[in-house]
């Protein structure tokens, strides 16, 4: 079994970068450092990160701002915190802002990929008591039909600039691995959903809209399949992947949770009526079905057997348990969501860091 020193997350700013430090800290095996590299991004809000900053800021927990693009920043970053473990969070994740826009993506995901790789090896020089793990997603496979499962073996297909771009990443992470030796560890995860998940999100989106009384926007026909996975789950693999798994392998983590669209909503609002105290009937009045999504993938579905044969991972969290904590979390956190989508946080980001 592996064990780290210093871990730098990128992108932990972000929606699972965030949980993944909280989940760290309350692991009684982990008692090294995590230095948090990020942007902040729309997406980044250290908000998010408040109580970690009381509880280990300037001990155990350090933030960096800083554009995975700009080498000259991470480098320093590395000489100055000697992180013998990087994990890869930091993207652009949005698949439908990639349609509106995906040179941001080609450029984090591809050469912010290629920048923080190319900074590890140079810095690592050849060590092999290192790791850089890759986060990527299930969607480098492209769309499944009504049956199947995507396995490690599955060929590249991506099909939205969102999932070109990390499939690229994902490839110029196996490339280092084979070309300079670096090791690396990468993994394919299907849909997240939990706390601190941005807004723009489908699980998110419809809670609040549902708290609102806005329209629930449906994509398509609402049947597109997604396997949904709770983040904490998600996290607990890429720990288990980044001190048990094999250097060089890439390993699929996923809910084997198949939901399509519109059933997953049903449930949701179920559980924001137990919550809230309103009729279902409420909710309903609001499904609004719009203009699909162009390309949009029909099903993912996740083979996660790889992790769970070989390191022993399963997932912990029902998809009732999962949902009911995160429709708490999305009804008790108001300020947290006001702050993301006012804009009060990014002007509070600008006094302190300054105009990026
Ligand atoms: P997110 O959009 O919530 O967070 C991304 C974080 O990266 C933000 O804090 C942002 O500020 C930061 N960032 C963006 N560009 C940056 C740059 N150039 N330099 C430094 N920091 C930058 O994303 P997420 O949902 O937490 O996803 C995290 C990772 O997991 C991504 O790599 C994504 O592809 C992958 N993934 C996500 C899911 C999912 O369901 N959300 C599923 C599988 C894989
Ligand atoms: O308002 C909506 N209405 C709707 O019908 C939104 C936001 C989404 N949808 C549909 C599109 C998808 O079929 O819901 C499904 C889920 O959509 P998203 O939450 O945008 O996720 P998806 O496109 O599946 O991608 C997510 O999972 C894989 C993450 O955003 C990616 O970062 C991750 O790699």
């Amino acid at each position: 079994m592996r064990s780290f020193n210093t871990i730098l997350v990128t992108g932990g700013a972000g929606f699972i970068g965030a949980n993944f430090i909280h989940y760290l800290f309350s692991r009684p095996d982990f008692q090294g450092k995590i230095i948090n590299l990020d942007v902040l991004t729309y997406a980044g809000n250290l908000e998010s990160l408040d109580d970690i900053e009381k509880t280990h800021g300037g001990k155990r927990y350090f933030f960096e701002r800083a554009d995975i693009c700009d080498r000259a920043a991470v480098e320093a970053i590395f000489a100055k915190h000697a992180p013998d473990a990087v994990v890869h969070f930091a993207a652009e994740s949005h698949v439908d802002r990639s349609i509106l826009g995906p040179e941001a993506f080609v450029k984090t995901n591809v050469m912010g990929t290629f920048t923080m790789l190319d900074v590890a090896r140079n810095a690592w020089k050849g060590r092999e008591d290192v790791l850089f793990h890759h986060v990527s997603t299930d969607e480098v496979f492209g769309s499944l039909g009504e049956t199947g499962y995507f396995t490690e073996k599955t060929p590249y297909d991506p099909r939205s600039p969102y999932s070109a771009a990390k499939a690229g990443s994902d490839h110029l992470v196996m490339a280092y691995s084979h070309t300079f030796g670096l090791p690396v560890t990468l993994t394919n995860c299907s849909n997240n959903y939990g706390p601190y998940q941005f807004p723009e999100k489908l699980i998110p989106v419809m809670i609040l809209n549902m708290v609102e009384g806005k329209p629930l926007p449906v994509y398509g026909d609402g049947r597109n399949i997604r396997d949904w996975l709770y983040v904490e789950d998600h996290n607990s693999a890429v720990w288990t992947v980044m001190t048990k798994g094999k250097p060089g392998e890439t390993y699929n983590i996923g809910g084997e949770n198949e939901w399509e669209n519109i059933k997953l909503l049903k449930e949701l609002m179920a559980s924001v009526a137990r919550h809230t105290g309103k009729n279902l009937a409420d909710y309903e009045k609001l499904i609004t079905y719009v203009k699909d999504r162009p390309g949009h993938d029909r099903r993912y579905a996740i083979d996660c057997s790889k992790l769970k044969k070989e390191l022993g991972w399963k997932q912990s969290f029902t998809f009732d348990q999962g949902l009911d904590r995160t429709v708490a979390w999305y009804l008790e956190n108001t300020k947290w969501i006001e702050d993301v989508r006012s804009g009060a946080y990014r002007d509070w980001i600008k006094k302190n860091y300054g105009e990026r």
